[in-house]
């Protein structure tokens, strides 16, 4: 894929919002130095989802952010969106690549090395691993990965380039821990961490961005 930086991953989720508009939200999260956006609502209204798609991809271009969509390839092409992010029972990686225009952004959750592998052989460009914690934002059907199991995942990867993301529980509180235990494992390293209740929730998103990012940053170059 053409190059993007998955550095902080912010995916949607309007339930979190706490009374606050999704689009100043989500302007406040670019401001605060998002790198890439996934809007990733669980909705069967496809109007609805459309809606949003498209507020959040102008929104998206006028900060020159890539938009991913979460499952919804038809809608991902509606708004001509970078990318669709995938899950282990959504629609096949060869076929959405196949489905979207070329040069397209094709993402995927893995929670296991059976399926770190598969999905590296199936030619994903990037992988969100996880759920490394528990978290209250999505329901685990697998025990959370851990940071020990974070690495074993990368370590997969290594000699790839294909991407990677942690996601699951990742707070500001907690990302310098992440960061390095799964750097010291692993020759791969995380592309990017994917978050949303610690943006999404946070009575100031751009605050919440701004401190994610800088964690990142600073533990990334200290390797
Ligand atoms: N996939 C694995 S965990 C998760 C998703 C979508 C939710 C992560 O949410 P939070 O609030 O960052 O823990
Ligand atoms: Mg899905």
């Amino acid at each position: 894929m053409d190059r993007i930086d998955l550095s902080l991953y912010l995916v949607t989720d309007r339930s979190l919002l706490a009374g606050k508009d999704f689009l100043e939200t989500l302007e406040q999260a670019l401001l605060g130095g998002v790198t890439v956006v996934q809007i990733r609502e669980k909705t069967s209204d496809t109007a609805e989802f459309l809606q949003l798609a498209q507020e959040s991809k102008t929104l998206c271009d006028r900060y020159e952010i890539p938009l991913i969509i979460n499952d919804r390839i038809d809608i991902a092409l509606a708004v001509n969106a970078r990318g669709v992010h995938l899950g282990q029972s959504d629609m096949p990686i060869g076929i959405a690549r196949r489905l979207m225009p070329a040069g397209s952004i094709i993402g995927i959750s893995c929670n296991s090395l059976d399926e770190v592998r598969r999905a590296r052989d199936a030619g994903a460009d990037y992988i969100g691993l996880g759920a490394v914690w528990e978290t209250q934002t999505k329901r685990l059907t697998k025990p959370p990965i851990g940071v020990r199991g974070l690495g074993v995942m990368l370590e997969a990867l290594d000699g790839s380039d294909i991407k990677a993301v942690a996601i699951g529980g990742i707070k500001s509180t907690n990302l310098a821990r992440l960061m390095h235990g799964s750097w010291s494992q692993t020759n791969h390293g995380l592309d990017g961490v994917a978050v949303v209740s610690d943006i999404v929730a946070s009575p100031e998103p751009k605050k919440a961005a701004q401190i994610l990012k800088s964690i990142f940053m600073a533990c990334k170059t200290a390797v």
